[in-house]
């Protein structure tokens, strides 16, 4: 599975399997909503490594500022990742089936020393949050690209916040 939004893509979402997506969509429809090029396909650690190395080795040169990574189980594919770029690998646990994704979350956060994988919350709320942290990183950018993301981060808090300010609790008016 293969999916690219713009040409240029700046950010790379890779999936061990094509299960995970349900998951790691929620990192494409941030990314979507921010108007930020980014692709998505799966990769495999354990099942086409050569692929992962590739992927992984050509980043940069390609482009891509930062690569948000989800699997499960035995989740190597952020650290194997991280380990063949210096491009910022963001890493999202899959929940798996016997484990629920503590495995996939262990796997991911417990890299040693050297080679960081910075990681999320397990399943569709950390696939989001490495979207939206991927946003941040690219607002810091000095040019409008990065100013434009900036406001849209701005926004995209206020937005929050006032859905929190207008709940209202069941017979408490
Ligand atoms: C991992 O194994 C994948 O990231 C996925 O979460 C899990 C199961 O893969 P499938 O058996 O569904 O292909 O590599």
């Amino acid at each position: 599975m293969s999916k690219t939004s713009e040409k240029n893509p700046v950010v790379g979402i890779v999936m061990g399997s094509d299960s995970d997506w349900p998951v790691m969509q929620a990192a494409a429809d941030a990314l979507e909503e921010f108007g930020v090029p980014f692709e998505a396909r799966v990769v495999s650690a354990h099942r086409t490594p050569d692929l992962l190395f590739d992927y992984a080795s050509t980043a940069r040169k390609r482009g891509l500022v930062a690569v948000i990574a989800g699997a499960g189980g035995a989740a190597h594919l952020p650290g194997m990742l991280a380990a063949k770029t210096s491009v910022p690998v963001l890493g999202v646990p899959v929940p798996s089936k016997h484990l629920q994704g503590l495995d996939s979350l262990l796997s991911i956060v417990q890299m040693p020393k050297g080679v960081p994988v910075a990681t999320f919350a397990i399943g569709e709320a950390g696939a989001a949050n490495a979207a939206l942290f991927a946003v941040a990183l690219l607002a810091t950018g000095e040019g409008d690209f990065g100013r434009e993301l900036a406001d849209k981060l701005d926004n995209f808090r206020r937005r929050q916040a006032d859905k929190v300010l207008a709940m209202q609790l069941p017979g408490r008016a």
